[in-house]
């Protein structure tokens, strides 16, 4: 079995499948019903390198093992932000399944070699799907350690043959006003659809990840079924659910809350406790789940723990103006 070791164990990743890989959605599906055991061993494989490394340095007072400690799959699956369907946590895992999401298209288009539409099996087809382990860090300073399954956005990208002049990508979530209720309500601030953008080297970074899964099961509806986008370096909001679209641009593309609010929400977006956003310090984070009598407060780290990996993307650059 393929299996990929980062610096940063919190991000062990093993292949979802031992031998063949399940590459179309229907098998994802059938498999999700109980024989995906590359995933259920994944845990296993991150308390092995959790014995023998320790890169990266929290502060004292931290409690590591709280920090990487998987969230439940009930957490992952009912605090939820999906505005489509409204904006209390438990909004999205009421609603949600009101989603048609089969059949799925997705449309790829811009300065790419064979602009079209796109089945979602053939968006899957020929992907090895892996299981990430990944930190989750909310801008509103929640958090979450999620076991997603999915493979490399570089990889689709690559296949779309992105042209010279194209620096950006944009993505477009579903919008489709009957089955979104949180799009028809009069209190709905968002410009729908919501839509979100990577710079080109970003997008090809190894740890953006176009997610299928989660647990080893497919995605629930609220996080975002059939495929979204999990870029672990940034706040949640960059990390867009259902996608139906995506572009390769040469401009920076707009997003749907620096429209909103761009003096506290910016394109690059990335988790840093040095910037606090206008009404609250960034510094630390609610690890969910939480309670008044376990409040799981933990510090927040530097492009939320995967300094090393992709500092480098920023280098020269005044992330205070740049947020
Ligand atoms: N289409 C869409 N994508 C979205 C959002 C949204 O409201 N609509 N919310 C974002 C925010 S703010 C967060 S924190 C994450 C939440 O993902 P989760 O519910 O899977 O934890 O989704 C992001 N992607
Ligand atoms: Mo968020």
């Amino acid at each position: 079995m393929k299996k990929r070791t980062y610096t940063d164990r919190s991000i062990a990743s093993s292949d979802i499948t031992p031998e063949h890989v399940f590459l179309n959605r229907r098998a994802l599906i059938k498999a999700s019903a109980g024989t995906m055991a590359g995933a259920l061993s994944a845990p296993s494989i991150a308390e092995a390198e959790a014995s023998t490394q320790s890169t990266l340095s929290f502060s004292q007072d931290a409690d590591r093992s709280l920090v990487d400690e998987q969230t439940p799959y009930d957490a992952v699956t009912t605090y939820n932000n999906f505005y489509e369907f409204g904006t209390d946590k438990s909004d999205p895992a009421r609603h949600a399944h009101n989603m048609t999401t089969d059949p799925w298209n997705v449309k790829v288009g811009g300065l790419i070699s064979q602009p079209g539409s796109l089945h979602l099996e053939d968006v899957l087809s020929g992907f090895d799907l892996e299981e990430r382990i990944y930190r989750f860090r909310c801008v509103e300073a929640w958090s979450m350690v999620v076991p997603w399954v999915g493979f490399p956005l570089a990889q689709l990208l690559k296949r779309l043959e992105p042209k010279a002049d194209g620096k950006f990508v944009e993505f477009k979530t579903l919008f489709r006003r009957g089955e979104m209720r949180g799009t028809r309500s009069f209190t709905s601030v968002i410009d729908w659809p919501y839509r979100e953008g990577l710079r080109m080297d970003e997008a090809m970074h190894p740890l953006a990840l176009v997610a299928v899964g989660l647990y080893g099961k497919t995605l629930p509806n609220q996080n975002g079924a059939p495929l979204r986008l999990v870029v672990p370096w940034k706040y949640g909001f960059k990390s867009i659910k259902s996608i139906v679209e995506i572009n390769v641009t040469a401009k920076q593309p707009k997003t749907s809350w620096q429209m909103l609010q761009p003096s506290e929400y910016g394109f690059y977006a990335n988790v840093n406790p040095e910037v606090d956003h206008p009404r609250w310090s960034q510094r630390f984070e609610r690890k969910l789940p939480s309670s008044i009598f376990k409040p799981n407060r933990v510090p927040t780290l530097p492009f939320n723990g995967y300094e090393e990996q992709v500092a480098g993307l920023y280098q020269g650059m005044d992330l205070r103006k740049f947020y």
